[in-house]
């Protein structure tokens, strides 16, 4: 039996962590990390660590002033990640767990799970039941741009990543493929295979481009082609083209999985732990994904990524992007393309003397 673990404490802390590469999409540029840590502290001295990405500036203070809310729920009880996840779901049974409510709960999650692996001095893949070993990753690159991007491909290369994702959504078609051309010419074809929209177009223009774009290009799969929530039109694409259609990094919580694949709207389907409900919430999903037969790859979070990732039956790929370097001690690092857990727990442990840079 584990000790009882008592919850003592939460700290949820906003911050602006600069990152090594910006993300950037057609439309929006971001070129800070703005994430929330999260610090869940036991009376037995243990102390479960995450961190959610807001996204936006707009969302911390918001996130972490709710995460103090919730703490007063939660202190006094076991860090026991299943219960403490039912209870949240009653909790909010009417507001909706979708937002930044589901983000919070879902931050708490994975800290609880911290604290659960810490007890048993295991990583977190490990108290998973999964096996600590190399996942393949892709390099997740923005709005590619030859002027001004080409030291991030070569980059990838020196880091020995075999698949690049590239985000594509120009004003044309043909500005899309002068981009992903360049980036060939760069890093060569059979690494160019992974293309994200970020939900920029209507069925009707995404299949126009998608029909484009894969007369040259073999993919392994076409990111959000259209807004997350219409599946008619993710269902359109995918029996249109030839490409394999990728969604799932904006699916609420398990439910949203469930519709999804229910609704046989991707080829793959990619959970985002902050999203999906945590670490409770992916083994969830992916439990479905594997039910229906549909691969399953990360979406950000690449550290606690390659745990969960460890523990899932049809892992495909790990999403690559360094969001934590400049904080993290002893931060994870690619090798040879792969991700490897490490623990005790999720092996993240904040550079304080850094967070304190950051925090805002
Ligand atoms: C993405 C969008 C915005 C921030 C981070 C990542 C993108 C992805 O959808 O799949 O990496
Ligand atoms: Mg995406």
């Amino acid at each position: 039996m584990l000790p009882h673990l008592e919850i003592s404490a939460v700290q949820a802390r906003p911050a602006m962590v600069p990152l090594s590469r910006p993300i950037t999409t057609a439309k929006v540029t971001i070129d800070k990390a703005p994430l929330v840590l999260i610090d869940v502290k036991t009376k037995q001295g243990l102390i479960g660590h995450s961190y959610i990405f807001g996204y936006t500036p707009l969302s911390i203070g918001p996130i972490a002033a709710f995460i103090s809310n919730l703490a007063d729920t939660v202190i006094g009880k076991p860090a026991d990640p299943l219960s403490r996840f039912a209870e949240f779901e009653t909790m909010f049974r009417l507001l909706g767990r979708q937002g930044l409510v589901g983000m919070a709960i879902a931050g708490l999650d994975m800290a609880f799970w911290d604290i659960r692996a810490k007890a048993q001095d295991m990583s977190v893949a490990a108290a998973l039941g999964g096996e600590e070993k190399p996942i393949l990753c892709y390099d997740s690159h923005g709005f590619f741009d030859p002027d001004r991007d080409v030291g991030d491909v070569e980059l990838s290369l020196r880091q020995g990543f075999e698949v690049l994702k590239f985000k594509l959504g120009a004003e044309t078609v043909e500005d899309d493929l002068r981009r992903l051309r360049a980036a060939r010419d760069i890093a060569g074809a059979k690494k160019v295979r992974l293309l994200d929209y970020n939900q920029a177009f209507s069925s009707t223009e995404a299949i126009r481009r998608v029909r484009c774009i894969e007369e040259e290009f073999a993919l392994d799969w076409i990111e959000e082609p259209v807004p997350a929530e219409d599946f008619a039109g993710h269902r359109a694409v995918r029996a249109a083209v030839r490409t394999p259609v990728q969604t799932g990094e904006n699916w609420w919580f398990p439910e949203d999985a469930a519709r999804a694949l229910q609704a046989e709207i991707c080829d793959h389907a990619m959970l985002d732990l902050i999203k999906i409900g945590g670490v409770t919430g992916w083994m969830r999903a992916a439990a479905m994904a594997q039910a229906a037969s549909v691969p399953v790859s990360s979406h950000l979070f690449p550290e606690a990524s390659a745990h969960v990732l460890a523990a899932t039956p049809n892992t495909h790929l790990l999403e690559w992007m360094d969001v934590t370097s400049a904080i993290a001690l002893d931060p994870y690092e690619i090798t040879n393309g792969n991700l490897m857990a490490k623990g005790p727990g999720f092996g993240l442990i904040w550079d304080e003397k850094a967070v304190s840079k950051y925090l805002v």
